[in-house]
């Protein structure tokens, strides 16, 4: 396989946490987050963004869906277009309505996945020209079919991976992360799905799972703070890391990669 550089990213878009984000969707049992922290820790994210050298667009908090921070699960967007997701958990299904707009504004191709269709963006994983689409508790079939015909129709290639069964992935890039050069970061749990093959993987240990949402940003990787492991072991393949602070968005099921779309 031909792997080529890293996509050059330049612009994000980022949600402020609201004053209902504690009412969010969340399965882990880890406290009720407080939203003065959570929002130092944002605003340490976007500094991170920035340095990774993205402009930032900043929505405001919308106090109607307290998942909105996590952008992410709004829309996928490859090269000039972008596709407004159908969020699979109805309290978020109302969230792209404003993103809509946003992304008409910045002159992105549009499209929308229609119903029955179901599709969260953090389901979805690019790899240079390949998307893989994760099935999920959140991502349906038919939502992953609209949305591979989608990016198909524009030159990627896409395969779908389901995550179904997992108990502890709510998303496919809960599981998985590309770094570029053809690397992928996976859990042990997806470190032996026949899609990856043909990637380097390198495999997150066993405890420090979480982790395993870092963002590759141009020459950085964001990565959660307090991963050692995983942490010496970018360090030593030679990654600039940007660890950030999660505490508050873990315990309410985020990540890295869902505080952002990136373009
Ligand atoms: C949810 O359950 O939808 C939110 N509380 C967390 C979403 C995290 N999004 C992501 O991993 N892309």
């Amino acid at each position: 396989m031909l792997f080529l550089r890293v996509m050059p990213l330049s612009r994000a878009i980022v949600r402020l946490p609201g004053p209902t984000f504690a009412a969010g969707l969340t399965s882990a049992a880890l406290g009720a987050p407080h939203l003065d922290t959570a929002l130092e820790q944002h605003a340490l994210y976007c500094q991170a963004l920035r340095q990774c050298g993205l402009s930032v667009c900043t929505l405001p908090a919308d106090g109607a869906y307290p998942d909105g921070t996590f952008v992410e699960d709004t829309a996928v967007i490859a090269t000039r277009m972008a596709i407004v997701t159908r969020p699979g958990a109805p309290s978020r299904a109302g969230e792209v309505s404003s993103i809509r707009p946003v992304l008409a504004e910045l002159e992105l191709d549009v499209h929308d996945i229609e119903p029955p269709g179901t599709v969260d963006g953090g389901d979805v994983c690019l790899a240079e020209e390949h998307f893989f689409i994760g099935v999920s508790r959140r991502t349906n079939e038919e939502g992953a079919r609209q949305l591979a015909a989608l990016v198909n129709s524009r030159g990627y290639h896409s395969s779908i991976i389901d995550v179904r069964r997992s108990r502890s992935l709510l998303h496919l890039k809960s599981g998985i992360a590309y770094l570029g050069e053809g690397r992928l970061v996976v859990t042990p749990e997806l470190a032996q799905s026949a899609q990856l093959r043909g990637y380097e993987r390198v495999l997150i240990a066993v405890g420090e799972e979480y982790a395993a949402n870092c963002v590759r940003i141009n020459d950085h990787v964001l990565i959660a703070a307090d991963h050692p492991r995983f942490a010496a072991t970018l360090d030593a393949l030679g990654y600039k890391l940007l660890p950030l602070a999660m505490s508050e968005f873990r315990k309410m099921d985020g990540g890295l990669s869902c505080l952002s779309l990136r373009f």
